[in-house]
């Protein structure tokens, strides 16, 4: 028998158990509905509990490279296990309630963190279900990027799903499943297109995207960042295993350049803060440009556009500095307004540029509210090809995993200088705070030997970020 005739089977069968029901429902979030599923009935029925799980295996989980199974609990429960039976893989099991005594767990199984996991589902209509699954085995460090389902109600679940990296195979689409009973005289044609046109009018809300980005690694990043920018500083930091960018705030050329030819290798970014440089030329730039190629880093150009956006343009690409000739990105203020970032924008066609826009500062007694840096990041959301991230200090500042929060006001001890500056330690400012490129100025400048330095902060950095995608924080 082919797969297409197993699976009318299976549709017929369903429909004759009432897993699938016809007429007039309410659903629990009070939507009507004229097709109702209830496959917690399966259960009774042991026979369809075998056709389902050996569907799932043949169709759906045979190709796949896994570890572990885990069904979204309740009702996919016993087909995970019959499933973990058959494939012999083992299974792990999500509690909805952690326990108030004992190991407090919320996965029950033996896994290791960076082994992958298997999402089991019956019905997805808007993945929350699964994304709350997904979710706690992430923070035990497992992968999670696979999840097969019984019946996808292509009400936006998937696309929800695959919002939050996480594909679905399912044995039916709703649409798949009410031409098989069609076709098979077990409903009317009206039925049949009744519940088409339901599909088309029902769709669920698109969810935020869940992924915590603080546990997602460099590379999956790089995949979600609409911004050119950002996708190559995400796989430059994967690459180079290093997510420090160094602040060279020095007055001469030849020191920059000196500088960097030490300690090239050890960063993904270098920040300028060109209008500081007293001996600037045009050589400078074709240098710096092919050190930073050589080495393969980014060069953020920390100008903090403040002004009008036509005001903006001019100061972008004319002057001495010509900005936009050479650094990949800028830093630039929302408190003009977007027309800030309209300017920037009109100058993207041939190049990729980017932008971090200012959300926080680290310097003490900044005017900077909530509000402002909520309105800030709205802001941004209309400019998803210009925005590389956001200059901050909070972790709840913004969600999107494909941006990038570059954290500046870091040094190994916490401290403040005498102007104002705030140091948090790498530990704080990665783990606590969600920092994903940490800008490291006088900490390594200012050291004695920039070159031993530049390797510490590397490495204390580096440690930190892994330890928080691998999820263990405690
Ligand atoms: P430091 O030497 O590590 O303190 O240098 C920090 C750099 O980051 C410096 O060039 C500042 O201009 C820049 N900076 C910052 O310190 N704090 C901020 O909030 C922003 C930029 Br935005």
């Amino acid at each position: 028998m082919g797969h297409d005739t197993k699976l009318e089977e299976l549709a017929i069968k369903l429909f004759s158990i009432d897993a699938v029901k016809m007429g007039e429902f309410t659903t629990k979030s009070g939507i009507k509905t004229p097709v109702y599923f209830d496959l917690r009935v399966i259960v009774s029925y042991p026979e369809v509990m075998e056709m389902i799980s050996n569907l799932l295996q043949e169709y759906a989980i045979k190709d796949c490279a896994y570890d572990h199974v885990c069904g979204v609990p309740y009702t996919a429960l016993p087909i995970a296990t019959l499933l973990s039976v058959i494939t012999k893989k083992s299974m792990l099991m999500r509690r909805k309630e952690t326990k108030s005594y004992g190991t407090k767990k919320s996965i029950e199984g033996h896994y290791k963190a960076g082994q992958t996991c298997l999402i089991i589902e019956d019905v997805v209509t808007s993945g929350s279900s699964v994304l709350e699954t997904v979710k706690d085995l992430r923070k035990e460090g497992l992968k999670v990027n696979k999840a097969v389902i019984i019946l996808d109600r292509e009400q936006g679940g998937s696309a929800n799903l695959l919002n939050n990296d996480v594909e679905i195979t399912s044995l039916f689409t709703m649409t798949s499943l009410i031409e098989i009973l069609y076709k098979n005289r077990k409903i009317t044609e009206e039925m049949m297109l009744k519940v088409k046109a339901y599909i088309k009018e029902t769709q669920a809300v698109v969810l935020e995207p869940s992924v915590d980005r603080l546990l997602l690694p460099y590379e999956k990043r790089a995949e979600l960042a609409t911004n050119q920018i950002a996708k190559q500083l995400f796989n430059i930091m994967a690459t180079k295993k290093t997510n420090l960018c160094l602040s060279v705030d020095l007055t001469s050329v030849t020191s920059i350049l000196d500088l960097l030819e030490k300690v090239g290798e050890h960063i993904c970014m270098v920040k300028t803060h060109v209008d500081i440089i007293e001996d600037f030329n045009k050589d400078f730039v074709t240098q710096l440009k092919q050190i930073a190629d050589r080495f393969n880093f980014l060069i953020l150009e920390d100008r903090k556009y403040a002004d009008i956006g036509h005001t903006v343009s001019m100061q972008y690409m004319k002057g001495v500095y010509k900005v936009g000739e050479w650094a990949d990105c800028v830093t630039a203020h929302s408190l003009p307004g977007d027309g800030v970032l309209k300017a920037l924008n009109g100058h993207m066609n041939s190049v990729s540029r980017g932008v971090f826009l200012l959300a926080e500062m680290s310097s003490e007694g900044n005017l900077i509210s909530p509000e402002y840096k909520d309105a800030t990041v709205a802001m941004a959301v209309k400019y998803p090809d210009l925005i590389t991230g956001f200059v901050c200090q909070n972790k709840d500042t913004f969600k999107d995993p494909g941006l990038i929060q570059l954290t500046p006001g870091v040094q190994l001890e916490s401290s403040k200088d005498s102007l104002g500056q705030v140091y948090n330690t790498p530990e704080k400012v990665i783990l606590e705070n969600g920092a994903d490129v940490i800008v490291v100025g006088r900490g390594i400048v200012a050291a004695k030997s920039p070159e031993t330095q530049v390797v510490i902060y590397k490495d204390a950095l580096w440690k930190c970020y892994t330890k928080r995608v691998s999820g263990k924080l405690e």
